[in-house]
C-alpha cells in the first residue's frame, strides 16, 4: 500500500499546529509535527499525536443512532434527519419557538462545517433559548472588545514573540497550548521573552507557565479587580498616559480614570493577597518598559468581576501607551475577515433569560441558566434540545442537576460523535465524518493569532458511503425542520465554495489557489496597528468609560470585605497538556501514564485537617459534593485547592469505554449556577467555595451506581 505524506492544521485547539501525516489510503498513521509549517515550526503536543486515537477509536459512532427504551439502533440519515426536523418543529407547534433550547459547544469553532453552517439553522430555529460553551469560557472578552472597540472580534492580542515585558493573569499557555492568543510554540516563544525581558504571571498556583516566567505573583481566586485597581492606581501616581498614538480617537477616557481611582497599594494587599510593594514595583517595571503586554483570559473571565477585570487590563494597555502597538496588544487583521460589514458585531440585553432575567449577549443566554430554564415550568420552557458538539454535563455549572434536568426533556437530538455524559439522555445522536474527511478553514484563531496567518486545510479522503459531514448534517437537518416547520429554507453550498467567498470579503487577494499552493501554510508577516482605523463604536472613538463596566465597578466597591471562613477553601482549575476538556479521555495515548484527577491541597491545609497525600474526601460546595483523592502540592496559595475540570466519566449509557475506566469526578457537580459575571451572566468557575471532609472506605468510582437515563 502507497504511502504519502500530507500536511494539515490541527483541529484539537486554539494553537493550530500545522501536522505532517503520513497517510495510506486516506488513514493517517503516524503524526508529527510540520517542521515548514512558517508559523507552528514542527510543534505539537500528545493530543496532536492522539488523532491517530480518535480516528480508530471503536467507541466513535459512523451512524446515526435512535434511543430504542435503554437500547440504541442503527437508522438511515434520511430517516434520522426527518425525524429530527418533525420533532423539533412539533415541539415548537405545541408551545412556541422558545421550547427548542439549543447548546453549541466548543469544537463548534474548530470545525468551519459547524462553525459556518451553524448560524443558518440557528435563524430559522428561532429560538432565545441559545446557550453555548461561551458563557463557560471567553463571553467576557467579547463583551469588553464590543463595549470598548464597537466589535465582539475586534479583540487585541499580544504581540508575545516583540514585547519587552507582559503581565499574565490567569493563563496557563505551557500547559493549554495558548487560547485568546494564537501561538503555536508558546512555550519557546516564553522563554525567548524570559531571555529578552520579562514575563510575570499572576495565578493562585505556581504552574508550568510560572515555573518557566521571570516571575510568579500568588493571588487570592477572584481577587484580580482589586490587583488590577491597585495596579492602575500605582501606575497612575508615576505619570502621565501616553496618548499620543490615540489623537482623538478616546471618549471617556476621565471618567474611566475617575471610576478607577483610589485603591492603594496597601487595599490592593488586603484583598487579593499580592504585597503592596510587589504592586508598586510591578507598576514601575510596566511604566517603564519600552513595550509590553497586559493579558488575561480563561481565569480572569471565569470570575466574578471578569468584564470589569478584562475592561481594566485594556485601559492599562491604553494608559502606558501599549494598545494597538507594536510590542503591545493588537488585533489580528485576517485575511478572511471576522469584523467588518456582514460580520456580528455583538449585542446585549435584546432578551433575557425567562426565569432569572439574565441578559443576552451576541445572540445566547448564559450557560448558568440552562437548568432552571429546562425545569421550571411555564410559557418558554425547554422542552426539546439540540446538542452540536458539547458536553454540558461535564462542562457547565452544576453539571450533576443538568444530567439530571436532561432526563426530563420531551426530545433531545444530539450532532455529536460519542455517547458520552451529555448524549446519553438524546433521542436520536447525527454524528459527522472524521474531521478529516473536510475542507477547513480556521476562522476564528486566524483573528486570534500572533502573527498574520492563512492555510487551507483539503481532505485527506473522502468520508465514507454512509458517513455525512458536519455541514451535510447541519443542511439535512435544516431542510427537514424547514420542511416540518412550513418555513423556506435553502441549505448553503459546500465549504470549498464558502470559504472562497469567505476570502474574497477580505480582498486581501489571497484566494483558494494561493492558499492550494501553500501547503505549509502562509505567513504574512507580524502584526501592524489596525485598532483604530478599524473601530466600530457609533463614535468611532475608543470607549472606555461604557457604563455596564462602571455599573458593576459601583456594585464591587459597595461589596464589603467578608473576612475568610478558616473552615472553607476556594477551588480553581488545571489543565494538563493531555487534556482536552472533557472529551479525549477515550484515547489511549493520553490517558496512560499516572492518575491527574486529584484535588491538589496545600500541605497546610491537609494537615490543619488531618489529611495525608492518597486519602479520599468528600469536597462539597452550596450546590453538591463530589468523592476524590487529595494530593499535596506546595504550588498552591494555602486556602486554595485545585481540581481538573472534564473528568467524572462512566456514567450509565454512557459508551466510551476507555474513559469510563478513568478515575475522577467533575469539578462542575460543584460549580454554582448563582456565581456569575454580572454584565455578561458568564459562570464564575473558579473561586467556588468549598469544604473537605475526610472518607474511608468507600466506592472509588461514585458514577458506576449513578441511575442514569430515565427515559
Ligand atoms: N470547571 C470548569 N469548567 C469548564 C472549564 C474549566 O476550565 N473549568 N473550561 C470551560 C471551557 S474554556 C470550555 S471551552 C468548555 C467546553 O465545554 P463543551 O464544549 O460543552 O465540552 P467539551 O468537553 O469541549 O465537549 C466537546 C463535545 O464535542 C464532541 N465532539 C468532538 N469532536 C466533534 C466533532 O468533530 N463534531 C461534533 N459534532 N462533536 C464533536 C465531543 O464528543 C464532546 O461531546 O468547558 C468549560 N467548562
Ligand atoms: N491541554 C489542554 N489544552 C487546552 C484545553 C484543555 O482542556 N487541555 N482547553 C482549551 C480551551 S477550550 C481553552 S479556553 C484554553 C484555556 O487556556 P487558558 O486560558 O490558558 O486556561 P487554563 O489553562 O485553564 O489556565 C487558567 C489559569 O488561571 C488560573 N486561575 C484560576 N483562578 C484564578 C484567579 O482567580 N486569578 C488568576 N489570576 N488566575 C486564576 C488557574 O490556576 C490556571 O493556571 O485552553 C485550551 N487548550
Ligand atoms: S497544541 Fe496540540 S492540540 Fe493544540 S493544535 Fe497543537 S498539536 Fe493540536
Ligand atoms: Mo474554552
Amino acid at each position: 500500500m502507497s504511502s504519502e505524506r500530507r500536511f494539515r492544521a490541527c483541529p484539537l485547539c486554539e494553537a493550530i499546529c500545522g501536522l505532517e501525516m503520513r497517510v495510506s489510503d486516506g488513514h493517517p498513521t503516524a503524526i508529527r509535527g510540520d517542521l515548514e509549517d512558517p508559523f507552528s515550526r514542527g510543534h505539537i503536543c500528545p493530543k496532536g499525536n492522539a488523532i491517530l486515537d480518535l480516528e480508530a477509536d471503536p467507541d466513535r459512532l459512523r451512524k446515526p443512532l435512535r434511543r430504542r427504551g435503554m437500547q440504541w439502533e442503527e437508522v438511515s440519515w434520511e430517516e434520522a434527519f426527518a425525524e429530527a426536523g418533525e420533532r423539533l418543529a412539533a415541539v415548537q407547534r405545541t408551545h412556541g419557538a422558545d421550547a427548542v433550547g439549543v447548546y453549541l459547544g466548543n469544537p463548534v469553532v474548530h470545525h468551519f462545517g459547524h462553525f459556518a453552517y451553524l448560524p443558518s439553522l440557528l435563524r430559522q430555529i428561532r429560538t432565545h433559548n441559545l446557550y453555548s460553551a461561551s458563557t463557560v469560557d471567553q463571553i467576557p472578552h467579547q463583551l469588553v472588545s464590543w463595549a470598548m472597540y464597537g466589535h465582539q472580534q475586534l479583540t487585541p492580542v499580544p504581540d508575545v514573540d516583540r514585547t519587552d515585558w507582559m503581565l499574565m493573569l490567569g493563563a496557563n499557555p505551557v500547559a493549554s497550548n495558548g487560547s485568546a492568543m494564537t501561538a503555536p510554540g508558546i512555550e519557546r516563544r516564553l522563554k525567548a521573552l524570559v531571555r529578552r525581558g520579562r514575563l510575570v504571571v499572576i495565578d493562585p498556583r505556581r504552574t508550568e507557565t510560572a515555573e518557566i516566567a521571570s516571575e510568579h505573583v500568588p493571588i487570592r481566586p477572584g481577587a484580580d479587580v482589586w490587583f488590577l485597581l491597585a495596579l492602575f492606581a500605582a501606575v497612575r501616581a508615576l505619570g502621565p498616559a501616553r496618548l499620543a498614538a490615540y489623537g482623538n480617537q478616546l471618549s471617556g477616557l476621565d471618567p474611566a480614570l475617575d471610576a478607577l481611582a483610589g485603591v492603594s497599594p496597601a487595599e490592593g494587599e488586603a484583598r487579593s493577597g499580592v504585597p503592596a510593594a510587589t504592586i508598586e514595583r510591578l507598576a514601575r517595571e510596566l511604566y517603564a518598559a519600552p513595550s509590553a503586554c497586559i493579558y488575561g483570559r480563561m481565569g480572569l473571565s471565569t470570575q466574578a468581576y471578569g468584564s470589569v477585570c478584562l475592561w481594566i487590563v485594556q485601559l492599562l494597555n491604553l494608559y502606558t501607551g501599549n494598545l494597538d502597538r507594536i510590542g503591545g496588544m493588537l488585533p489580528n487583521e485576517p485575511v478572511m475577515p471576522v469584523t467588518g460589514p456582514g460580520t456580528a458585531k455583538g449585542n446585549r440585553n435584546r432578551w433575557q433569560s425567562r426565569v432569572r432575567g439574565l441578559p443576552e449577549i451576541s445572540g445566547e443566554l448564559p450557560v448558568a441558566a440552562l437548568i432552571e430554564e429546562i425545569t421550571t415550568p411555564g410559557e418558554g420552557q425547554i422542552r426539546a434540545l439540540l446538542t452540536c458538539a458539547g458536553n454540558p454535563v461535564l462542562s457547565t455549572p452544576s453539571g450533576a442537576n443538568l444530567d439530571s434536568a436532561l432526563a426530563g426533556l420531551d426530545y433531545y437530538v444530539a450532532i455529536d460523535i460519542y455517547v458520552n455524559e451529555t448524549t446519553r439522555h438524546a433521542d436520536l445522536i447525527l454524528p459527522p465524518a472524521s474531521p478529516l474527511t473536510q475542507y477547513h478553514y480556521d476562522t476564528i484563531f486566524n483573528a486570534f493569532a500572533v502573527r498574520r496567518v492563512a492555510r487551507l486545510n483539503a481532505p485527506l479522503r473522502a468520508r465514507a458511503h454512509e458517513e455525512r459531514a458536519d455541514w451535510e448534517i447541519v443542511n439535512g437537518l435544516g431542510v427537514a425542520y424547514a420542511a416540518a416547520a412550513g418555513k423556506a429554507w435553502s441549505p448553503l453550498p459546500e465549504p470549498r465554495a464558502l470559504i472562497a467567498a469567505g476570502l474574497a470579503r477580505g480582498g486581501s487577494g489571497i484566494d483558494l489557489t494561493t492558499l492550494e499552493n501553500a501547503p505549509h501554510g502562509l505567513d504574512l508577516g507580524p502584526l501592524e496597528p489596525s485598532l483604530l482605523r478599524r473601530l466600530e463604536t457609533a463614535s468611532g472613538a475608543v470607549e472606555c468609560a461604557p457604563e455596564l463596566l462602571l455599573a458593576d465597578l459601583d456594585r464591587l466597591r459597595q461589596m464589603p470585605a467578608v473576612p475568610l471562613d478558616p473552615g472553607q477553601l476556594s477551588l480553581i482549575g488545571r489543565r494538563h497538556v493531555r487534556s482536552n476538556n472533557s472529551w479525549m479521555h477515550n484515547a489511549p495515548r493520553l490517558v496512560k501514564g499516572k492518575p491527574r484527577h486529584q484535588l491538589h491541597v496545600h500541605p497546610s491545609d491537609l494537615a490543619t485537617r488531618g489529611l495525608a497525600e492518597g486519602d479520599r474526601v468528600r469536597v462539597r460546595s452550596r450546590t453538591g459534593a463530589v468523592e476524590v483523592e487529595v494530593c499535596a502540592s506546595d504550588a498552591l496559595l494555602p486556602g486554595v485547592v485545585c481540581l481538573p475540570h472534564g473528568f467524572g466519566h462512566g456514567r450509565a449509557g454512557s459508551r466510551m469505554a476507555r474513559a469510563g475506566s478513568v478515575s475522577g469526578a467533575s469539578y462542575n457537580d460543584l460549580t454554582d449556577p448563582l456565581r456569575i459575571d454580572g454584565p455578561s451572566g458568564n459562570a464564575a468557575l473558579n473561586g467556588t467555595p468549598v469544604s473537605l471532609e475526610r472518607l474511608s472506605g468507600c466506592d472509588p468510582r461514585p458514577y458506576g451506581r449513578s441511575a442514569g437515563v430515565s427515559r
